[in-house]
C-alpha cells in the first residue's frame, strides 16, 4: 500500500519554482561552509506528531484525514510504519525519532506492550535497512498514562518507579536493536503540582537514580548512545524540574552525569521558559553540552506549547549560528518536534509542512554561514569587549590585580567614557543577511 503515490521524491528546484512539492532552499548535497547541507542539518522526522496527531483540541473532534487506520490497533501500527517510511523517503530525511507508545499499542499488560514493540521494531528495522534511514533517538513515554499522574522516576509510588525502569530498559534494548545514536529523557511529569506535599530532593535524587541505572544497563548490553535530557519549564507539570538549560545542567553536574548526558533543546520550550532559542543553545554550548535540537516554534502570543513548524528565519539563523559555532550538532540532529495546524488537515500537509521547516532551516544555515564568514558577531563582540585587550582590562583577565589595586586605579580614573552599542544599526545590518 502506498500513501503518497501522487507525490514524487521531493527535490531541490530553487526559489522560483511553483511546485509545492519541491525544496526552494534545501539542497542536500550543496556544500555550505565546507560541509553538505544534509550533514549540517541532520534532519529527523518525529513519529508522534507525524503519525499520531489527529487535530483534535480541548474544544473539538479530530480534523486530520489519515488513511492508515486499520481494523485493529496492531494493523494501524503496521500501516503507520509503511506510511512513515514513505514520508521519510519522499523528504530525503536521514533520521527519525519516536516514543515507545507512538509505534505500538500498549495492549492489556506491560508484557503485551513489549511483545507489540518487538513486532513493530522488527518491521522498522527492515524499513531502515531498505531506505538507509537511521534512528536519531528514541525515548519512553512516561507521562501520558494515568499511572504517571504523580511522576515517573519522581513518583511517590515505588511501583511506578519500577514500571518506568522497565520501559527505559526496553527503550535501551530497542535503541541497541536499531542502532540509535542518542537516547532522550524528557520528564513530562517529573515536576510537582504543590510543594505542600512534595519532597523535591527525594524526587530529584530518584530521577538521577534511574538515569544511572540507564547508563549502567547501556554498558551492560554494550550499547552507548549519547544520553540527552530535554528541558521544559511547564506543561504538563506546573513546575518541571528540568526548567531550562541552566537548571538542567545544574542537575547534570550535581549528580555527576556530565560524561554521559548532554541536552536536547527545543525552541518552543525555550520561549516558554522566557528565553530565546539561541540563548538556550548558547548556555549549552558554554557547558559543552549541546546535544541535539527539537526544531519547532511557539506562538509568543500564546502561553502554551504549540509545536509549530519552524518558519521564522530570524530564529533559525541564530540557532544555526550557534550550531556552527559549536562545530556541528552530530551525533545529534534537527528533529522536527512540530505538528501541522488543525486546519492543515490533508495528508499532503505532512509533506508540505516538513518542506517548509526544512527550507527555513536551510535558509538559516546559509545566513548563519555568511554571518560567520564575515565575522559579523565576532567583530561586534571583539569591539564591544575591547577594553579588556590592554591596560587595566588585560590585567583583570590575567588575574594580576586585586581589590586594592583596582580601587587605586578607579580613584584616578573615575571619569568613565562609555561607547554606544548602536544596537539598532546592528539589528538592521543583521536583517541584510536574512533576506
Ligand atoms: C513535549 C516534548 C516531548 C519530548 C520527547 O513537550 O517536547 O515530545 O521531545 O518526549
Ligand atoms: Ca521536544
Ligand atoms: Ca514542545
Amino acid at each position: 500500500m502506498k500513501y503518497f503515490d501522487h507525490v514524487e521524491k521531493i527535490e531541490f528546484e530553487g526559489k522560483d519554482t511553483d511546485n509545492m512539492f519541491a525544496f526552494r532552499h534545501y539542497n542536500p548535497d550543496e556544500v555550505i561552509a565546507g560541509k553538505k547541507m544534509k550533514d549540517h542539518l541532520r534532519f529527523a522526522i518525529a513519529y508522534w506528531h507525524t503519525m499520531t496527531e489527529d487535530g483534535s483540541d480541548p474544544f473539538g473532534a479530530p480534523t486530520h484525514i489519515r488513511t492508515w487506520y486499520g481494523d485493529t490497533p496492531m494493523e494501524t501500527a503496521k500501516n503507520r510504519v509503511e506510511a512513515f517510511f514513505e514520508i521519510i523517503e519522499k523528504l530525503g530525511a536521514e533520521y527519525f525519532c519516536f516514543h515507545d507508545v507512538d509505534i505500538a499499542p500498549q495492549g492489556d499488560s506491560l508484557e503485551e506492550f513489549f511483545e507489540n514493540l518487538d513486532e513493530i521494531t522488527d518491521l522498522i528495522k527492515e524499513k531502515m535497512e531498505e531506505t538507509g534511514t537511521k534512528l536519531l533517538w528514541n525515548t519512553a513515554n512516561m507521562f501520558s498514562h494515568p499511572r504517571f499522574n504523580n511522576g515517573a522516576a519522581s513518583s511517590n509510588n515505588a511501583d511506578v518507579f519500577a514500571y518506568a525502569a522497565a520501559q527505559v530498559k526496553k527503550g535501551l534494548e530497542i535503541s541497541k536493536k536499531l542502532s540509535g545514536e542518542n537516547y532522550v529523557f524528557w520528564g513530562g511529569r517529573e515536576g510537582y503540582e504543590s510543594l505542600l506535599n512534595t519532597d523535591m530532593k527525594f524526587e530529584t535524587d530518584n530521577i538521577a537514580r534511574l538515569f544511572k541505572m540507564a547508563i549502567n544497563y547501556g554498558e551492560k548490553i554494550g550499547h552507548k548512545p549519547q544520553f540527552l535530557l530535554e528541558p521544559k519549564p511547564k506543561e504538563p507539570s506546573k513546575h518541571q524540574y528540568d526548567f531550562d538549560a541552566a537548571t538542567t545542567l545544574a542537575f547534570i553536574q550535581k549528580y555527576d552525569l556530565e560524561g554521559d548526558f548532554k541536552l536536547n533543546l527545543e525552541a518552543n520550550h525555550a520561549t516558554l521558559a522566557g528565553h530565546t532559542f539561541e540563548h538556550e543553545l548558547n548556555v549549552a554550548r558554554d557547558y559543552n553540552a549541546l546535544g541535539s535540537i527539537d526544531a519547532n516554534q511557539g506562538d509568543l502570543l500564546l502561553g502554551w506549547d504549540t509545536d509549530e513548524f519552524p518558519t521564522n528565519i530570524y530564529s533559525t539563523t541564530l540557532a544555526m549560528y550557534e550550531i556552527l559555532e559549536n562545530g556541528g550538532i552530530a551525533p545529534g540532529g534537527i528533529n522536527f518536534d512540530s505538528k501541522v495546524r488543525r486546519s492543515s488537515h490533508e495528508m499532503d500537509d505532512l509533506l508540505l509542512a516538513h518542506i517548509a521547516g526544512m527550507d527555513s532551516f536551510a535558509r538559516g544555515l546559509k545566513a548563519a554561514a555568511r554571518l560567520k564568514e564575515d565575522g559579523f558577531f565576532e567583530n561586534l563582540i571583539k569591539e564591544r569587549y575591547s577594553s579588556y585587550e590592554e591596560g587595566i582590562g588585560a590585567k583583570i583577565l590575567n588575574d594580576e590585580v586585586d581589590l586594592e589595586s583596582l580601587s587605586q586605579y578607579a580613584l584616578q580614573n573615575d571619569d568613565i567614557q562609555l561607547k554606544s552599542s548602536h544596537l539598532e544599526t546592528v539589528k538592521a545590518r543583521l536583517n541584510d543577511y536574512l533576506v
